[in-house]
């Protein structure tokens, strides 16, 4: 359950990522999760993910849009994912420790590239958002 304070630093912490490079951010974490857990992998067959792909750049930016928009529906995640949900529980069947895999790696861009901004408050709040919107997409499983 995400508390008013989470909202505030969540929304607070992606007004100040920047925009072009916040959608470099869901690439460098998918090459993250491959290479940390290439399990996760299995669900990417179909992909090229040789260091630097276009298509891993591709979808990071996907990815990317996905969180902006969730954020910008904090209130109404299950409304504004709605669709993805659809799509990742009854098409994709991405097993859901997955995406825990891909939030932790998404945490450690949001670390390495803005140090100073991921204080323990915001990384708890992220970190609760992550698994707000990784319950969402897999809600649907149930
Ligand atoms: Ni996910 C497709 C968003 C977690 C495997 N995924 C998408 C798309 C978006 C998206 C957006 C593109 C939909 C479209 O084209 O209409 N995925 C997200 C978000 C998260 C997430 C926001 C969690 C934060 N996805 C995961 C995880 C896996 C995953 C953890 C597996 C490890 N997703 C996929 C696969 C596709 C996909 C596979 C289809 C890719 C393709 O283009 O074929």
């Amino acid at each position: 359950m995400l508390t008013a304070e989470d909202k505030k630093l969540i929304q607070q912490i992606w007004g100040k990522l920047g925009g072009a490079e916040e959608e470099e951010y869901g690439g460098e974490a998918l090459e993250r999760m491959f290479t940390t857990y290439p399990q996760t992998k299995t669900y990417f067959a179909h992909f090229d993910l040789s260091k630097g792909s276009a298509q891993v750049k591709g979808h990071g930016k996907k990815v990317a849009a996905a969180l902006v928009e969730a954020v910008n529906n904090i209130d109404d995640l299950a409304g504004a994912l709605s669709k993805l949900s659809d799509l990742h529980a009854q098409k994709l069947r991405v097993d859901p420790v997955n995406f825990k895999l891909l939030g932790q790696c998404f945490l450690v861009v949001v670390a390495t590239r803005n140090p100073s901004l991921l204080t323990p408050e915001v990384h708890a709040s992220l970190d609760k958002f992550l698994c707000a919107v990784g319950t969402v997409l897999t809600a649907k499983y149930r």
